[in-house]
């Protein structure tokens, strides 16, 4: 990212011509950059809350007072019950020295409870570790290359942009695209096919496609034979996975999963671009695996533009412990404070202190992330950061619906105003990022914050304080032969640099499993107790998995991001804001008839969780019996003062301990 600065103040982001994965462009959201970070709400000191938690009343503080009163609590917290504190980050920066450097350290010395950062990708994450070794797939730019792209529980042009522009060249070049997502995104409105299947059934029509390519002997056995782990395992499981079985499962025509299983089967480079959006689900990590598949059984890793990309995250070589300094924690490596996966938190923080639980939680340092509108089950973690007995600190760009909890806010430096080093999920590069202004209003990076923090408190040890040059200088193994003739220096005077990787990964094998192999069959899950073989598991919120539940509420409920928004960053630019309009609920024609629900009515999706409100367009963009309410809006900003996450659970994935956001079943009736 290039910035325009003029009189200290920066006035335009755009993209970098020469970096070749986004070859210059920005997304819808990121071009705004500039106007989020001089808005008129920046928080530029510190405030002090002076109202009821949750209504929003703050009074400046200078840094010290806020600082002492903080050292004070989280002090007096420490010294009896440390895992009483606990951290909650996630993605609000991803650079590795303002995400967990400075912040990991800190929590690591005082012994503070450890968090499970699961809320987005530890399903997919899970599925690719026991069946490709990692995080590790295609590189984006060869995309163009392929001839059939399946795009796979992922909206693109929304979420994934300089991938969707390598998709169009490979369109226009007589690539086939086929879009598999129950809902009728902007992408899957721009592919040749969209198979709108029901969510969560993913899994099934892997092993459905599996099927027929075995069958049909559409499958490379060479390949199989010298690089894959498991053949006849999976053979067995996929004959549990006929066409008309599955077709059934998925809510679409026995013809179309025999087609797609022979398209794939039948061309060389053929690619699948898989996202996150499809194991959002009870059985998320096993699709993942089951779809991982694929290229294997085909031998589509030959071909640089073959194989597959969900993520490519592990291709970086970070150095997480040079970072992070998991040594510091009391009882390393053995005897570690326990762990809380973040997507519970609503329960966590509700928990009144029982010996499987541990300790009450008595402090919530927040940063890079805002649960109180991202969160599943949003009703109990509202409940939770009301808590009076809860001390929370959140560090903040914004005042945003966590903040208003908070008994202290302190303001966070944005990416134009600190330093930072970044690798990737989407490409292949890593990158630095530089300061290109000086921190707005009294505004500090988090790792000035953290330092702070650790000084006022009395903390000594020398990790605590260095600085971020140093810390950037440590994010990556340089000696890594990925990053060959690459160091923070060079990496700071051009912006970024690409990692040196084979130009088709896996074309002879060379996965980073245990076995060496692409794993079909996972040791590691049968010696941890879990099904060694994909298979799929139907959504816990289904009719298959919970007829009562599904005879109450028939809808399941999806809740993607929208194109405007990144998460629930910048609901509060006003531009975007005005673009998305207002949370609307998309509804198939004939689910709206049948509830008497017209075009543009005001409606209320419930469960027994919670209720929302939302402005129904009826389309057939949502498939029968779906509903799609694009997110993650600020409540505060919602007319109802509420968001999708009322109804979302926190009910876990089975590999990763993920979040199950689409796996959601609500009813909707007309609000009145
Ligand atoms: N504009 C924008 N871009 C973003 C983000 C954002 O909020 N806004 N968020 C960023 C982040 S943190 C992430 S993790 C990624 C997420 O981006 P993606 O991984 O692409 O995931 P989602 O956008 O959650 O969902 C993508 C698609 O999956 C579909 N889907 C939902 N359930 C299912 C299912 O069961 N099966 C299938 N096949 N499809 C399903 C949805 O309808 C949606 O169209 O995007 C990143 N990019
Ligand atoms: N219903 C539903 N819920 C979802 C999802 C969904 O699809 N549907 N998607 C889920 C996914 S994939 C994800 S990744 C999570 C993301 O959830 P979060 O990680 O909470 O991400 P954001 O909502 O973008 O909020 C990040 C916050 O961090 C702040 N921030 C940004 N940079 C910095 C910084 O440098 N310092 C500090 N201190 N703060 C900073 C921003 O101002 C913003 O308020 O949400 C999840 N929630
Ligand atoms: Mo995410």
């Amino acid at each position: 990212m290039r910035v325009t600065v003029k009189d200290g103040r920066a006035i335009k982001v755009t993209g970098d011509p020469d970096h070749p994965p986004t070859q210059g462009v920005l997304c819808t959201k990121v071009s705004r950059y500039a106007e989020r970070t001089h808005h008129q709400d920046r928080l530029l000191t510190p405030m002090r809350r002076v109202g009821p938690k949750g209504e929003g009343r703050f009074e400046a503080v200078s840094w010290d007072e806020a600082l002492t009163f903080a050292a004070e609590r989280l002090n007096e917290i420490a010294a009896r019950a440390p895992e009483a504190i606990l951290p909650y980050s996630y993605a609000g920066t991803m650079g590795l020295v303002q995400g967990e450097s400075i912040a990991a350290r800190f929590f690591n010395v005082l012994g503070a409870s450890r968090l499970d950062r699961t809320i987005c990708a530890a399903a997919g994450a899970a599925g690719l570790r026991y069946t490709y070794g990692g995080s590790l797939g295609m590189h984006t730019e060869y995309f163009e290359e392929s001839e059939l792209i399946l795009i796979w529980g992922s909206n693109s042009i929304a979420s994934n942009l300089h991938f969707w522009t390598r998709a169009q060249e490979a369109k226009r070049r007589g690539a086939r695209l086929i879009a598999i997502d129950p809902y009728r995104s902007l992408t899957a409105e721009k592919c040749h096919q969209h198979i709108a299947l029901k969510p969560g059934t993913d899994g099934a029509l892997a092993l459905g496609m599996i099927n027929v390519m075995i069958g049909e002997g559409l499958i490379d056995q060479a390949y199989i034979d010298a690089y894959t782990l498991g053949f006849n395992e999976l053979t067995a499981r996929a004959e549990s996975y006929p066409p008309a079985r599955v077709a059934q499962i998925c809510g679409i025509e026995e013809q179309v999963v025999i087609d797609l299983a022979r398209a794939f089967g039948s061309t060389k480079k053929a690619s699948i671009r898989l996202n996150y959006g499809m194991q959002r689900v009870r059985g998320g990590g096993n699709a993942v695996r089951a779809i991982a598949c694929l290229p294997s059984l085909t031998g589509a890793w030959r071909e640089r533009s073959g194989g597959l990309l969900l993520s490519s995250s592990s291709w970086a070589p970070v150095d997480t412990n040079a970072l992070e300094r998991p040594d510091l924690l009391p009882g390393w490596p053995s005897k570690l404070p326990r762990m809380v996966n973040m997507n519970a938190i609503g329960d966590a923080l509700l928990h009144a202190g029982d010996a499987s639980f541990g300790p009450k939680v008595e402090a919530l340092i927040v940063y890079n992330s805002n649960p109180v509108a991202v969160a599943p089950d949003s009703v109990k973690v509202a409940a939770g950061f009301a808590r009076e007995d809860l001390f929370t600190i959140v560090l903040e760009h914004f005042q945003t619906d966590t903040a208003d909890y908070a008994d202290l806010i302190l303001p966070a430096t944005t990416q134009l105003e600190h330093l930072d080093a970044h690798k990737s999920y989407g490409h292949t590069h890593v990158m630095a990022n530089l300061p290109a202004i000086a921190p707005v209003g009294e505004s500090r990076a988090n790792t000035e914050i953290f330092r702070g923090l650790a000084r006022a408190m009395g903390l000594t040890h020398p990790a605590l304080f260095e600085s971020d040059e140093e810390l950037a200088s440590k994010a990556f193994c340089w000696d890594d032969p990925a990053l060959a003739g690459v160091t923070w220096d060079t990496l700071k005077t051009k912006g970024w640099a690409q990692l040196k990787l084979a130009e088709a990964p896996f074309a002879e094998g060379g996965f980073q499993t245990p076995s060496g192999k692409c794993e079909f069959f996972s040791e590691r899950l049968q010696r941890a107790g879990l099904e060694p073989v994909p298979d799929y598991l139907p959504p816990y919120e289904s009719a298959e998995y919970a007829p009562a539940l599904a005879a109450r509420y028939p809808l399941a409920m999806i809740s993607p991001p929208a194109r405007n928004f990144l998460n629930s960053s910048f609901v509060n630019v006003e531009s975007l804001r005005s673009t998305e309009g207002e949370p609307h609920l998309d509804m198939h024609p004939a689910d709206a008839h049948a509830r008497q629900i017209t075009e543009g009515e005001l409606v209320r999706v419930f469960n027994d969780r919670g209720s929302m409100q939302a402005r129904v367009r009826v389309t057939d963009r949502a498939r029968e019996g779906v509903v799609v309410g694009l997110s993650v809006w600020w409540k505060k900003l919602a007319p109802d003062g509420r968001n999708a996450n009322q109804v979302t659970s926190q009910a876990l994935t089975d590999l990763g301990g993920s979040a199950t956001f689409y796996d959601c079943l609500v009813e909707v009736e007309a609000a009145y």
